[in-house]
């Protein structure tokens, strides 16, 4: 055994997941020498929802992404990103993020020993991420703008200082991402009919379409599914077909006025037949707390998917019977402050069996 204990690549024979290089390596950009940076991300559930299909008529199925190791989608490109820059001898990570990108890089770096640094819009990133990435030694810079601002100084950065960007403008960031769809079809049997998602940057739906489109040319999948994206209306350039200079909502994830990958996005929706429309803070707050009440602690940004559902259930946009999957891209635990916002204090008792009984209306 090796001190810095390899992931086995064949040898590991306890059935517990390996991670995605290593699950999916014949689809990866990498070769027999390439480090791996692995977290054991990805093979995350795919839950299927009696409550939703109920309500939609629909076979709803939940890909809950917040079950990755630093807790949303992000583990997924920067498995991909992170190894490849360390094959690639690079010593420093940097990425703008809104939260979730600065927490998996700041992780993934950790591991592979390089130092990284993180542009996050100042006062805009939940708690817990900001936690992530200070607790796994990350440099945090806090920018005076938004996402998009961000975004700027470390494109420039790059350009100009011998630092490897790993936003998803980094293409192994959306080879690594594409592996969401894969596991939906491997968990499904199938492809679903429709595939909803919360859409901020951009990277994922169009990550996610090319997985499904790699599926369906080499024969895996049958069918396709249409690709609806949601934005949150504050922050939806692309449904405004506009540039958002002040982009506001309160799911801050997705808190991004100008995507990087913007026209993949629409190219996404098109070709599939699908679409890429706005819901509103009061739907998404609205999902949070019915999904929540369902047993799933998703982050809010990433319930803009059943706001989604909902909507189009409403507006009797879904063929009955179809199979739906929502993705849900991040965990609830990063930003607690919404599940507890209106919530009643817990009531205090005294050591007493026989009076939490009263309080709980058993006796
Ligand atoms: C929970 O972390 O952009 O459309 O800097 O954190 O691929 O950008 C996060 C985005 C959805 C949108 N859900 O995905 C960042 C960042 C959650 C997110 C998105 C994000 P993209």
């Amino acid at each position: 055994m090796s001190a810095q204990a390899p992931v086995d690549r064949a040898t590991d024979r306890s059935g517990v997941w390996r991670g995605l290089l290593v699950e999916y390596a014949d689809r990866m950009p990498i070769g027999p020498d390439t480090p791996i940076v692995t977290l054991r991300e990805g093979g995350t559930p795919l839950i299927h929802s009696e409550f939703l299909s109920e309500l939609t008529g629909c076979d709803v199925h939940i890909k809950f992404d917040g079950a990755n190791p630093t807790g949303s989608f992000k583990d997924r490109g920067m498995t991909v990103a992170i190894s490849k820059a360390k094959e690639a001898g690079a010593q420093a990570v940097i990425c703008a993020s809104t939260g979730n990108t600065s927490a998996a890089a700041a992780a993934y770096a950790a591991k592979a020993g390089l130092t990284a640094a993180v542009v996050v819009p100042k006062g805009k990133i939940a708690l817990g991420k900001l936690a992530q990435a200070v607790v796994h030694g990350a440099t945090v810079l806090q920018v005076q703008g938004n996402f998009d601002d961000a975004l700027d100084v470390c494109r420039d950065l790059a350009d100009r200082y011998p630092v490897e960007l790993v936003n998803s403008v980094n293409p192994y960031r959306i080879d690594g991402q594409r592996t969401a769809a894969w596991e939906i079809c491997d968990q499904l049997g199938r492809a679903p009919d429709l595939h909803l998602l919360p859409v901020g940057n951009a990277g994922n739906i169009t990550a996610h379409w090319r997985g499904y489109r790699e599926y369906h040319a080499d024969g895996v999948i049958d069918s396709l599914p249409l690709m609806h994206g949601f934005q949150a209306a504050g922050a939806s350039p692309i449904v405004r077909g506009e540039r958002v200079t002040s982009p506001s909502t309160i799911a801050t994830a997705i808190r991004i006025g100008n995507p990087a990958s913007w026209p993949f996005a629409v190219a996404a929706a098109d070709e599939s037949g699908g679409s890429i429309t706005a819901v509103t803070d009061r739907q998404i707050l609205a999902a949070f707390r019915l999904i929540a009440r369902n047993g799933v602690f998703a982050e809010l940004a990433s319930t803009a998917s059943i706001a989604g559902l909902l909507r189009m259930h409403e507006a009797g946009q879904l063929p009955r019977g179809a199979t739906v999957v929502c993705v849900l891209t991040g965990h609830g635990l990063k930003d607690p402050e919404w599940a507890i916002a209106g919530a009643a204090d817990p009531t205090t008792i005294p050591v007493d069996a026989d009076h939490a009984a009263r309080v709980l209306g058993l006796a």
